[in-house]
């Protein structure tokens, strides 16, 4: 479904069984198959992937096997009306990667993880997406002496010129967030993301993707940070989705905790073009005790206030704006773009 030039993909994991660290799954468990059935239902354009979503027991399997399945992969999609995003190497469910997987102080874990990116940009590229998307999950330490973490950027460095050199025609963009699961994450914003790219033997193909919710966890605000990526050229993909402050990541649907917030996000991708940059992503998960047979609303309902955002940056009146910003009268302003938040169009 296109709408006012945008097009829209979620991964795999956001639909998902509701289990939390301190209790049992709420849902039961939904094949990829179905879930790729509701892509369609849904009038989803893309999909996102980790590599293990698209290719399940990967580290069992050989590059040859890989690839072989991912050509398969691909025709379902195309007969899906279907195309791949971007790629994510899911680093952090190998006992191996406990302690890091680029930055593990353990060579063998460094070695796993160049290995697994290997097959993350061989998956992506038989998939025909040239982008590929690095979330530092495990990239961090819970004790500050625990790594050293000027060379850890040094590290993270070397894994993304292995990887822009494997495979040379891939973009590759970081997905920063400040914590969980590690207390401090390295890479935790998107000035630190922008400024690794450039410490790399491609900055070119090195760009960003802003997670609404891991902004609010760092404390910024998420417009600013797609701002400061798409000053640089590099905000490449969204994760829109909403947090209600500084707690563990909550995924909410987009613009369920904070309506405005969620329209300045809205306001700076349009007045910046971003429908012909990128595909609006949503990492949204439904909340914990939704019952399954309404455990999709969360998209849906995410990617209508999404448009109906549009719908009122769009019809904003600018001139009005321009008034209350000259004459330095900010209640008006607030005042004008709340009314015009509850007004619908
Ligand atoms: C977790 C992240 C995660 C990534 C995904 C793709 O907090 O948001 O879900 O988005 O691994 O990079
Ligand atoms: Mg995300």
């Amino acid at each position: 479904m296109e709408k006012y030039g945008y097009k829209f993909s979620f991964g795999p994991w956001n639909i998902h069984e509701g289990a939390d660290p301190f209790g049992p799954p709420v849902r039961p468990s939904i094949s990829f198959d179905q879930k790729l059935e509701a892509y369609q239902r849904l009038g989803f354009d893309a999909v996102q992937f980790h590599d293990d979503d698209a290719i399940p027991d990967l580290d069992d399997k050989s590059p040859d096997q890989i690839v072989k399945e991912a050509r398969a992969l691909k025709q379902r999609l195309d007969a899906a009306g279907l195309v791949a995003e971007f790629v994510a190497p899911r680093l952090w469910e190998h006992p191996i990667t406990v302690d890091g997987a680029y930055t593990s102080n353990d060579p063998k874990a460094r070695a796993y993880a160049i290995e697994r990116s290997h097959k993350t940009l061989d998956i992506a590229n038989t998939l025909e997406t040239g982008f590929v998307v690095l979330w530092f999950a495990r990239e961090g330490t819970y004790q500050r002496e625990a790594k050293d973490a000027a060379r850890a950027v040094d590290l993270l460095a070397e894994a993304l010129d292995d990887m822009l050199a494997y495979a040379p025609n891939m973009r590759i963009a970081i997905e920063p967030k400040p914590n969980e699961p590690m207390d401090i994450s390295y890479i935790p914003t998107i000035g630190h993301a922008v400024a690794l790219g450039y410490k790399t033997r491609a900055p070119e193909r090195c760009g960003v993707l802003v997670e609404s919710a891991h902004a609010v966890l760092a404390g910024l605000d998420p417009a600013d940070e797609m701002a400061f990526g798409l000053a640089y050229d590099k905000l490449w993909s969204v994760h829109l989705n909403d947090q209600n402050g500084l707690k563990f990541d909550q995924d909410r649907a987009f613009g369920s905790v904070n309506l405005r917030r969620a329209f300045d996000q809205v306001l700076v991708l349009d007045d910046n073009r971003f429908y012909e940059k990128g595909i609006v992503g949503l990492d949204v998960k439904a909340v914990r005790t939704q019952k399954p047979e309404v455990a999709e609303k969360h998209l849906i309902n995410s990617r209508d206030i999404f448009l109906w955002l549009v719908e009122r940056a769009r019809s904003l009146d600018r001139k009005v704006m321009q008034q209350c910003i000259d004459a330095r009268d900010y209640e008006e302003l607030d005042r004008l773009i709340l009314e015009h938040l509850m007004t619908r169009g």
